[in-house]
């Protein structure tokens, strides 16, 4: 049995986080992971108000377990949803893809643990003396937006440089990956790509299939030229909106609405050609569908034999 602080501070069985992905993240999948024992998110990504408030409402229909939800800081609604999580008396905030000091009062006000995911030390010990109640520092070997370190340099500094609790994410998918964060000094883990291909999860089955089919070098990031580098399967859109980036004769408001619409179009449309389908490097280490339940099984157990003999190269 794995047990850490998180367990205590979260009031869940394992110390999983389920990452917020954005159009894959909704309460059926969020659910499936709280009633597993990890902690499920929903993700508020682009969606206004009243359209959390449903889904966090549906939630509670389906658990009765913490969840907690993430809040993409450059959305657009983000204003209007920080609200929401407060007046829906939300457990847990993590907050993506930006600073989110402006609302880190207000959220601690209504009791609301704040987990923000940072991909640097300086970030890390902002978001604490705002008030957040631990981090989940995350590598660029992540899925989506990510920052420039890798996890296994990012984990310890974060560790170095702060005193609550470290989440590490960005490339853990299995029971290897889980023992090894732990031993960089995290207490528990963020898992997205992992959770994509879970039988809960209602994207569409061609997304699911490229996770499955990935390979190792079957990740690309785009977007470093807007400023915002974005992880994702290769496929004919990256690998053209990455081509686009390099020609100076394509505008940046003619790349940014080149990007407009592709993950829905990945998720929900199932559409390989024109698809942004987000995903880390550890999809090659994903091979099938399994249920939630399956995958933290999974994990928790392949990491307790790791981390159980773990000492047997001392002499
Ligand atoms: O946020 C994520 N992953 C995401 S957000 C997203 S939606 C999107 N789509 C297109 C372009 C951009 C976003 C898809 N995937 N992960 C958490 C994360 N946050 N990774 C890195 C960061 C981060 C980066 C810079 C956090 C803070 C930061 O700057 C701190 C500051 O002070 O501004």
């Amino acid at each position: 049995m794995i047990k850490t602080p998180l367990c205590e501070l979260l009031n869940i069985k394992y110390p999983i986080i389920q990452g917020g992905m954005a159009w894959v993240a909704d309460a059926n999948l969020a659910s499936a992971v709280s009633n597993a024992g990890g902690l499920g998110l929903i993700a508020a990504m682009n969606m206004p108000a009243e359209a959390l408030r449903q889904e966090i409402r549906k939630m509670r229909k389906l658990t009765d377990k913490p969840f907690g939800v993430n809040i993409m800081l450059m959305s657009p609604y983000a204003e209007e949803v920080a609200k929401v999580v407060c007046e829906e008396k939300v457990e847990v905030v993590t907050t993506g893809a930006g600073n989110p000091s402006k609302y880190m009062e207000m959220w601690n006000e209504n009791g609301i643990k704040v987990i923000p995911v940072v991909a640097s030390t300086a970030h890390a010990k902002k978001v604490i003396r705002g008030g957040a109640v631990a981090v989940i520092a995350e590598g660029q070997e992540a899925g989506g937006h990510i920052g420039e370190l890798t996890t296994m340099v990012l984990i310890p500094q974060i560790c170095d440089a702060v005193d609550v609790p470290v989440i590490a994410a960005g490339g853990i998918a299995d029971g290897r990956t889980f023992a090894a964060a732990m031993m960089l000094g995290a207490v528990g883990v963020q898992v997205g790509t992992r959770f994509l291909v879970a039988k809960e999860c209602n994207i569409s089955q061609a997304y699911k299939d490229m996770v499955v089919k990935a390979k190792d070098i079957d990740t690309i990031v785009t977007g470093k030229r807007l400023g915002h580098p974005v992880r994702c399967l290769k496929s004919p859109f990256s690998r053209s909106y990455a081509k686009c980036e390099y020609d100076s004769n394509v505008t940046n408001e003619e790349l940014e609405k080149l990007g407009s619409g592709a993950l829905r179009l990945a998720a929900v449309d199932g559409d390989t050609k024109n698809g942004c389908f987000m995903a880390g490097q550890s999809a090659a280490l994903v091979r099938e569908e399994q249920t939630a339940k399956e995958i933290i099984e999974d994990m928790v157990f392949g990491a307790e034999k790791v981390l159980k003999t773990s000492g047997r190269w001392i002499v």
